[in-house]
């Protein structure tokens, strides 16, 4: 028995890769930077992030992509000792990948592959050879997964370009991945879109070239047919066999409320998969998936909880901490006021695709509460700092200290497209202010606290306006610090003593 999503939260398309009883899982990460999150677990259920694997310019160049573009699907393999990533900057230079030896450490600078499409997987065959498989089509050819050669040390193509399966049908056939067993090769793709049409499919054959032979039971994972369901959008599946020889399923999923409105994200999520006689696999005995899986798990392994407060008393920053596409150095610092995260107002907003000063990490809980102690005194008219919650630069919400008729104010604004309302406001004169996002899954609600005074509500907002639906995005919401100086690179320091992230 376990519950899903495993990893709760903007974590979408999710590879995994067993060593020994190691477990290693990576996601998407579009315009977010470090990129590439990677997530470890001893028994599939329980992970802690460890870092990540894009963690310099250089690897992961994202200077004013637009939202939801960026890094896109990532492939996580381990081959003779050495970890690959492969993925795609649909924003800059297309696909690549990444090694090293150590998953914790730095990762190697990209190899860049000369093909275009997204979705890239790294299959290593019994005789050596390796191959990618991306759902990129040479020009015009039709839709479909394409396999070619490489070799690993260049990333140069070896062979040519071969079309091998079209799918079943299903509108963009992507996220294609390869598996040698039973003697034959798997070819397990996602179709349909990763809404509420996706759907995972597979096919066989006794070369990676083909012919490939259909699944009898596609789609072998689906949620398009289960429209109440609270779970839907289940694709984009990766494989693992155990270190017990039982066989699993990670993919994406995502749960709408109130209607269909969804603004944690695609999450990962868990599922069982058995064989049939005639070596085709089963996901979950071809029942639905849910929140409570009713299956015997890996024996648990927990790992330590982190503490809801990070107080900022390192010199580096946690691996839950995202910037927007790669930061300013000189917009941030861990050490110029050791035990606070100093941001300094740049010029850029959150209305800019851009890097503005923004520190965030994702929501994972639709009932959580963020809370910030902040100590800001705005020098310019305009200035502010404060807390966010951001789906992208035209919809977020953000409680905010500010200057207005040169007098202090706290205020709360939302955006939502092209409205924008300031919808609470009110002087204050205190330095040190508390700062609060409550959570529900409907709604926002804004409050701010001031020294040895109670609690003060100051406006509320839908959570609906900020999910992908509304958004049109392929993130979930960020609760994030930030500063500008609206225009002006005023540099006012703005300090934050902690920041709390508590579920509910
Ligand atoms: C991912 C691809 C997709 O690479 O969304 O809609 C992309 N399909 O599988 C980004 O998550």
């Amino acid at each position: 028995m376990y519950s899903n999503p495993v990893i709760p939260g903007y974590y979408p398309d999710p590879s995994v890769c067993r060593v020994d009883n190691d477990y290693y899982l990576v996601t998407s990460s579009n315009e977010y930077f470090p990129g590439v999150p990677i997530l470890h677990s001893r028994d599939l259920v329980h992970w802690r992030q460890i870092g990540h694997c894009l963690t310099r310019t250089s690897q992961v160049p994202l200077h004013k992509c637009a939202s939801s573009q960026g890094i896109f699907a990532p492939t996580i393999r381990y081959h003779d000792g050495i970890f690959y990533v492969i993925t795609t900057n649909t924003s800059t230079g297309g696909n690549f990948y990444v090694h090293t030896d150590d998953p914790t450490g730095e990762w190697s600078e990209p190899i860049w592959l000369d093909h275009n499409g997204i979705d890239p997987s790294l299959f290593f065959d019994t005789d050596g050879r390796v191959y990618v498989s991306v759902n990129g089509q040479p020009d015009g050819q039709p839709a479909g997964i394409y396999l070619f050669e490489i070799d690993l040390q260049t990333g140069k193509r070896r062979t040519e370009t071969r079309r091998i399966w079209g799918g079943t049908g299903g509108r963009f056939p992507e996220a294609s991945h390869l598996y040698y067993l039973n003697n034959s090769y798997y070819l397990m793709i996602a179709e349909g879109g990763t809404e509420y049409g996706h759907m995972v499919t597979m096919a066989r054959s006794t070369t990676p070239w083909g012919l490939y032979e259909s699944c009898p039971y596609n789609p072998i994972l689906t949620h398009r047919d289960r429209g109440f369901h609270p779970i839907q959008g289940t694709g984009h599946a990766d494989l693992v066999e155990a270190h017990d020889g039982s066989w699993w399923l990670v993919f994406l999923a995502f749960r709408p409320h109130g209607g269909n409105f969804h603004h944690l994200g695609r999450e990962t999520f868990l599922a069982p998969v058995s064989w049939t006689g005639d070596g085709w696999p089963i996901v979950n005995h071809g029942r639905s998936i849910e929140f409570t899986m009713d299956t015997p798990s890996l024996p648990p392994y927990h790992w330590p909880p982190e503490a809801a407060r990070d107080n900022f008393d390192h010199t580096t920053l946690r691996p839950c901490w995202n910037f927007l596409r790669n930061p300013y150095a000189q917009d941030w610092s861990l050490t110029e006021r050791p035990g606070w995260l100093r941001l300094y107002s740049s010029s850029l907003t959150l209305n800019d695709q851009d890097s503005p000063t923004f520190i965030g990490r994702r929501q994972q809980h639709f009932s959580c509460k963020a809370r910030v102690l902040l100590d800001f005194t705005p020098q310019y008219e305009g200035e502010e700092a404060g807390l966010v919650i951001m789906a992208n630069e035209k919809h977020h919400y953000e409680i905010a200290i500010t200057r207005v008729d040169n007098v202090r104010n706290i205020i709360v604004r939302r955006r939502v497209g092209d409205l924008v309302a300031i919808v609470a406001s009110q002087t204050i004169d205190d330095h040190l202010v508390e700062l609060e996002i409550q959570a529900s899954a409907e709604m926002y609600t804004f409050a701010c606290t001031l020294p040895g005074k109670p609690s003060r509500k100051l406006a509320t907002g839908a959570t609906r306006y900020l999910s992908s639906e509304v958004a049109a995005s392929f993130t979930g919401v960020y609760l994030g610090m930030y500063a500008t100086g609206k225009g002006k690179a005023s540099r006012t320091p703005a300090d934050f003593d902690w920041f709390e992230y508590s579920p509910e």
